[in-house]
C-alpha cells in the first residue's frame, strides 16, 4: 500500500517541493490550504501537480477541520509547514502569527494524538527561534541556547518544545528540522533574496530605477528548498525520533547578497539600493551561520545548490518571466 503524507502549508515554497518529492518517491500527498479571496494566486506553485495532489480547505486554527482530515486519511506522515512565515509582518500582527505558529501546532499534534498517533510528525522548526544567540564559534547548532528576537521567532520556539513534550510525554514520533533561511524561484517576493532578484531584473530591464531594502548589514545562512524538503523527509524518516538542524554553513550580508545579483546583470547594486524605514525591523536578527554536522552526519545529506547556483536559477526564472511578458506585448501588438 502506498503511504500517505499531509501537508500543511502545501501551497507555499516548501509544500510544493515536498509535494514534488514525495509523489516522486511513490506517496498519496494531502495537503490543507486556507480560504482566500484570490485562488489563482493561492495555487500558483502546485498548479501543475493538479490531479496528483489532493486539497482540502482547511486551518491549523480551525480543529475541526484538522480532526476531520488526519481522522479520515490516517496519514503515515504529516509536515506541519503551514505558518505565518514573514518575519518582519509578525511585528505587526503578532497575535495572529502566535496564534497559527504557536497554538497551530498544539492544535494539529492534538488531532495528531488522537486520531492517527502512530503517524511521523516533522514540524518546520526555524533558525529564528535563535535570535541574539551565538555560539562562541561563531555557528548556531541543535545545542545553542533559544533568544528569539520576533513574535515570529517565540512562536516557533513553543512549536518547538511542544513538539519535544508530544514525544517525552505521549510517546509520539514527532521530530523538529530547524532549518536556516531558504530560498529557491518559488519564495515569496517580499523576501529579501528573491525581492532582490525582482528588482535587479526590473532594473536591467528599465522597469524601474531604485530598490528600497531594510537593513543590508544583517547575515544569513541560504540554502535551496529543494535541498531542504530531502533533508525534511529523512528527518521524518530516521530510525528515532531527534531533531536536527538544515544549513549551509556559509554567511552572507544582505549587501554581499545584492552584490552578487546585481554584478551578474552588469549592474552596481550601490546605484540602486535606498534604505527604507518601512523594511527595518524592531529588532533585527543580524547574524546566522548553521551547523549542520549532525544532519550531515547521520543520513549524508548534502546541498545540491551551491549559493551561486541558487541565485542564478533565480535570476534565470525573472528573466524568463520577463521575457515571456515582453513577447506577450509584441504578439498583441503586432496581432
Ligand atoms: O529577511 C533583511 C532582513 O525576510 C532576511 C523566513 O523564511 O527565514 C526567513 O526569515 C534578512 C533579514 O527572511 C529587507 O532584515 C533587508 O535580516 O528574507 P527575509 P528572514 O526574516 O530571515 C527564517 C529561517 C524563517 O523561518 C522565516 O520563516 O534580510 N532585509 N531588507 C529584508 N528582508 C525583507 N524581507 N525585505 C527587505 O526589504
Amino acid at each position: 500500500m502506498k503511504k500517505r503524507a499531509f501537508i500543511t502549508g502545501i501551497a507555499g515554497q516548501d509544500g510544493s517541493y515536498l509535494s514534488e518529492l514525495l509523489l516522486e518517491k511513490d506517496y498519496e500527498v494531502y495537503g490543507i490550504i486556507r480560504r482566500n479571496s484570490t485562488p489563482e494566486h493561492q495555487h500558483s506553485r502546485i498548479d501543475h501537480l493538479n490531479g496528483k495532489i489532493e486539497l482540502e480547505y482547511g486551518d491549523l486554527l480551525d480543529v475541526s477541520s484538522l480532526e476531520r482530515m488526519l481522522g479520515t486519511i490516517k496519514p503515515d506522515e504529516i509536515y506541519n509547514i503551514g505558518a505565518q512565515s514573514h518575519v518582519r509582518i509578525s511585528f505587526d500582527i503578532p497575535q495572529f502569527t502566535v496564534q497559527t505558529n504557536a497554538l497551530g501546532v498544539l492544535n494539529i499534534l492534538e488531532a495528531y494524538k488522537y486520531h492517527c498517533p502512530t503517524a511521523r510528525f516533522y514540524q518546520a522548526s526555524s533558525s529564528e527561534m535563535f535570535g541574539r544567540s551565538v555560539d562562541e564559534d561563531g555557528y548556531q547548532r541543535e545545542t545553542t541556547k533559544m533568544e528569539p528576537s520576533s513574535p515570529y521567532g517565540c512562536a516557533k520556539v513553543f512549536g518547538y518544545n511542544i513538539v519535544r513534550h508530544y514525544r517525552f510525554a505521549h510517546k509520539l514520533f514527532a521530530v523538529n528540522g530547524i532549518l536556516f533561511n531558504h530560498e529557491s524561484p518559488r519564495r515569496g517576493s517580499n523576501f529579501v533574496t528573491n525581492k532582490v532578484v525582482k528588482a535587479a531584473v526590473e532594473i536591467s530591464k528599465g522597469l524601474r530605477d531604485k530598490l528600497p531594502l531594510g537593513n543590508i548589514d544583517s547575515y544569513r545562512d541560504w540554502g535551496h528548498s529543494k535541498d531542504y524538503v530531502r533533508a525534511m523527509h529523512m528527518i521524518i524518516n530516521h530510525t528515532e525520533p531527534d531533531d536536527f538542524v538544515c544549513a549551509t554553513g556559509i554567511s552572507r550580508s544582505v549587501g554581499d547578497m545584492c552584490k552578487y545579483v546585481f554584478n551578474k546583470l552588469d549592474l552596481d547594486y550601490k546605484d540602486y539600493v535606498t534604505q527604507d524605514e518601512r523594511f527595518m525591523r524592531a529588532e533585527e536578527l543580524k547574524y546566522l551561520k548553521g551547523d549542520a554536522t549532525k544532519l550531515r552526519m547521520t543520513f549524508d545529506w548534502e546541498p545540491e545548490y551551491t549559493f551561486e547556483t541558487m541565485m542564478d536559477e533565480m535570476i534565470e526564472h525573472w528573466l524568463g518571466i520577463y521575457k515571456e511578458n515582453s513577447n506577450a506585448m509584441v504578439n498583441r501588438i503586432s496581432s
